[in-house]
């Protein structure tokens, strides 16, 4: 049954509009304590059973073990806790994929694909384990069981009648090891193709293009050690004590060094307040460790401007009083000095802070310890990377670290905090668009084929390349493409227009109900588990955000005899696509990772002797780490003139960012608490300042429509409880993905095209 119903595709497409019940509570003011232990406890006893909860969560992020399928924040480098290495989310995501709980034949008899789409993505997930390989047919209602052999052959064939590689589409979730993101890039390019977008396009790639031309490395320049040792730890844009919250014991490592932290953020967020650590039995006692020292209470992208007046008075510190800049690593280091500071003299520090919303008292606290401070590093998330102005945000960061000589420096640096637990190492293994020569040549060299050249589209070209019809295949090795990406029913409307759509997944999602013409779903392997091929237990590898490498090996059985590991995924497709005699051994590649990392040595710079040196772990090549500036532009690091933001809001429109609530994992709703923010039972909820409530006549808990509107189109979604909560006047916050249809497409960071999840411009009507 073919369903032409807009109205139906809508539901289908997005989070259903229907409401859970809401509670509210006062915010809390600290993070993680005998709470974050009872949460966490709770999910992985109700998934996977107490015992069995136990013996792996004591195997996470231990020497040996698995590497928590959570967030890309570090694990130490030798001394592990004994109390155990992960967090509340970390606990959450291993109960979410170790569920005991299975998608399987009879689920898949009883329920239409058009059925399970009117449920939320909660109830979605909860369902379990996919366990067998899956097929939606052409004009069929329901998902069939197939077998492995016909599911790859459907691919090859669907692949070899494209008219051209290039209407394949290879997208990536950064939850792929090393291995098995090296295979798949390497199938995509030799199929012909670079069209390889990435969760990362949708994520730090602002990072990745302001720290490449400004420090010479796309990703940050310190270590877990670092962040003890410095003077001062500035978090700007992010909220780890949901999203990293291992990070909260590094920053009260930190300040029990006499540290101190600033804060920058449009919200004053749970973990950043107060810290009581899980693993210090102290902690249980006392009231933990307060956090943040100045709390800049930023408005949303109003960070340049902030940047910029704190820049300006401390040049002014420097001239009155001296000893501010280092005009030693200025001289040899950097160039543009004088241009970025005549720029700044464009600027009245007076208009600046007014626009930054915060008060020029707190500033100046904040300034006072900038001033006399040398080890700085600066951590940030998305809450600088999804703007109009990304790239330029983090420049404006890189900026002050230059002038203070903090780069390159013990406890000094750049510290882009990654989100996916691999997200850093799929790209340094190749999962990019815009491949570098010197990677083609190698490949050519070691495999023998002339890989293709052309630079492919990234995640916004792809949503177009689909909807256009210029692509017709697309396959994606995890994620959740269609709740991830922004304009939702656009996005939608592109999948659908695929001839094939696949998911290689660990679990049932949106992206599975909204496909091509034919959908597969294939199911894999998840991190905590035993990855066996000839009956030898095999383990793959991961690089963290800091751009340490290690192995992880799973421990569990899978969930299914029926499952198949990522690489042996790839390999089959490659050998259904390309034949079984290709230049490339795919199969005994799959069947060998060992032989896997030989190849990535023999390809990518920083991993020779890789198979030696990564089972104690080893930290790749980093220039910044090292103060190495010398394939920049005059071998200098790069100051910048950054512009600032220009938002001209009408008197009913508000800026309003995207965020993650503290129960769950991008996509994935773990349950529908945010616990932090005391939002209760409900994921539909807009955040408001209370002075701009009265101000339009709208009370606690009154249900409002969201609407956007861009290049001449209203987008919509419906019916969120307006909360009251301290958020700068002007400003709203709504939950990823449930906001994601007014996200619009065509809107994105100049530079590194990364949608602006985090201002987008709306309106508020009360809902009908
Ligand atoms: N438990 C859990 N862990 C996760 C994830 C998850 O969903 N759940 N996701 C993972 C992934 S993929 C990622 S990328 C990271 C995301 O980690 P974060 O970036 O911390 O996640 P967000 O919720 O998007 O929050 C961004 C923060 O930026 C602030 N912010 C928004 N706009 C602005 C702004 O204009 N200026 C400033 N200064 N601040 C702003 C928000 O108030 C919020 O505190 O977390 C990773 N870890
Ligand atoms: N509006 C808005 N949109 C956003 C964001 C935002 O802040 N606001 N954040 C963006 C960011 S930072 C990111 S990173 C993207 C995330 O985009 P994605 O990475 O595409 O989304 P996830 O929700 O992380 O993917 C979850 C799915 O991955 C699959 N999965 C889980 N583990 C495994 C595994 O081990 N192997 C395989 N093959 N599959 C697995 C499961 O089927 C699960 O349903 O979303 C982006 N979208
Ligand atoms: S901080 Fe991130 S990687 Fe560490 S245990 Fe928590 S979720 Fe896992
Ligand atoms: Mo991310």
């Amino acid at each position: 049954m073919e369903h032409n119903n807009k109205d139906v595709r809508k539901t289908k497409a997005a989070a259903p509009e229907k409401l859970t019940g809401i509670k509210l509570k006062t915010p809390s003011v600290y993070a993680a304590g005998v709470t974050g232990v009872k949460v966490a406890l709770e999910h992985v006893f109700n998934e996977m059973g107490a015992i069995r909860a136990f013996q792996t969560l004591a195997k996470m992020n231990q020497k040996g073990g698995f590497d928590c399928p959570g967030c890309a924040w570090p694990d130490p480098d030798d001394k592990r806790s004994v109390l155990g290495e992960y967090c509340e989310n970390g606990a959450k995501a291993l109960a979410e994929e170790a569920t005991l709980k299975r998608v399987d034949i009879d689920f898949l008899k009883q329920y239409t694909v058009e059925e399970i789409s009117t449920w939320s993505d909660f109830e979605i997930g909860k369902k379990g384990r996919l366990v067998h390989p899956m097929i939606l047919r052409k004009g069929q209602s329901h998902y069939e069981k197939i077998t492995w052999e016909e599911a790859f052959k459907t691919i090859g064939q669907h692949l070899q009648r494209l008219n051209s590689p290039n209407e394949a589409i290879f997208y990536t979730s950064g939850r792929s090891s090393n291995e098995a993101a090296f295979l798949y890039a390497l199938f995509a390019r030799a199929y012909g193709t670079n069209n390889m977008p990435d969760c990362s396009n949708m994520c730090h790639e602002s990072s990745g293009v302001a720290l490449s031309q400004t420090l010479g490395i796309g990703k940050g320049s310190v270590t877990l050690d670092d962040l003890h040792k410095a003077e001062v730890v500035m978090v700007i844009g992010q909220n780890p004590g949901t999203n990293h919250p291992r990070m909260l014991s590094a920053l009260q490592a930190c300040k029990q060094n006499g540290g101190k932290v600033i804060t920058i953020n449009p919200l004053s967020e749970a973990g950043l307040q107060r810290f009581k650590n899980p693993q210090k039995i102290k902690d249980y006692f006392t009231g933990g460790t307060d956090i943040t020292d100045v709390f800049l209470q930023v408005k949303i992208n109003q960070d340049i401007a902030l940047m910029k007046a704190i820049l300006i008075k401390l040049n002014k510190l420097d001239q009155t009083e001296g000893g501010v800049w280092d005009y030693d690593f200025i001289k040899n280091k950097t160039e543009h000095y004088e241009a970025l500071m005549r720029d700044l003299e464009n600027y009245s520090c007076e208009t600046l802070i007014a626009q930054s919303g915060v008060s020029e008292v707190e500033i100046d606290k904040a300034v006072n310890i900038l001033a006399s401070a040398k080890r700085i590093i600066i951590c940030w998330a998305m809450g600088l990377t999804q703007h109009k102005n990304g790239v330029e945000n983090i420049k404006e960061c890189v900026n002050l670290l230059l002038l203070k000589g903090s780069v390159g420096i013990e406890g000094g640096g750049t510290c882009p905090v990654r989100g996916h637990s691999n997200v850093q190492g799929d790209r340094s293994v190749g999962i990019v668009s815009k491949p570098k020569p010197e990677s083609s040549k190698a490949i050519a060299q070691v495999f023998g084929f002339q890989p293709a050249m052309e630079k492919g589209y990234d995640t916004v070209a792809s949503i177009q390349a689909m909807y256009e019809g210029k692509a017709k295949v697309f396959i994606s090795l995890g994620g959740n493409f269609l709740s991830a990406a922004s304009d939702t029913y656009y996005t939608a409307q592109a999948l659908e227009n695929c001839e094939l759509t696949v998911s290689i997944s660990t679990k049932l999602n949106r992206t599975h109900l909204v496909t091509g013409k034919t959908a597969l779903i294939l199911p894999t392997l998840g991190r905590s588990e035993k990855d066996v091929a000839q009956g030898k237990e095999r383990f793959v590898t991961v690089e963290n955000s800091m751009g340490r490498v290690h192995t992880s090996q799973g421990k569990l059985p899978p969930a299914s005899k029926n499952l198949m590991s990522e690489p042996d995924i790839v390999a089959n497709i490659a050998t259904a696509t390309l034949g079984e005699n290709h230049v490339v051994p795919w199969k005994k590649m799959s069947n060998d990772y060992d032989l896997i990392r030989e190849k990535i040595a023999g390809v990518i710079q920083g991993f020779e002797g890789y198979n030696e040196k990564v089972k104690e772990g080893f930290y790749l090549p980093n220039n910044a780490r090292v103060g190495d500036f010398s394939k920049l532009p005059n071998g200098k690091a790069q100051l910048s003139i950054c512009k600032l933001p220009n938002h001209q809001l009408k008197k009913d429109e508000f800026m309003l960012m995207t965020i993650r609530s503290h129960d769950q994992f991008n996509t994935t709703i773990y349950g529908l608490h945010d616990r932090y923010r005391g939002v209760y039972n409900e994921r539909r909820v807009v955040f408001m300042n209370p002075a701009d409530m009265d101000k339009i006549g709208l009370a606690k808990l009154d249900l409002v429509d969201v609407s956007s509107h861009y290049d001449g189109k209203m987008r919509i979604a419906k019916r969120f409880h307006v909360v009251p909560y301290d958020i700068p006047s002007g400003n709203l916050a709504a939950y990823f993905p449930e906001a994601n249809p007014i996200v619009p497409i065509n809107h994105f960071a100049e530079g590194s095209r990364t949608p602006i999840s985090k201002s987008v411009i709306v309106k508020l009507q009360r809902s009908v």
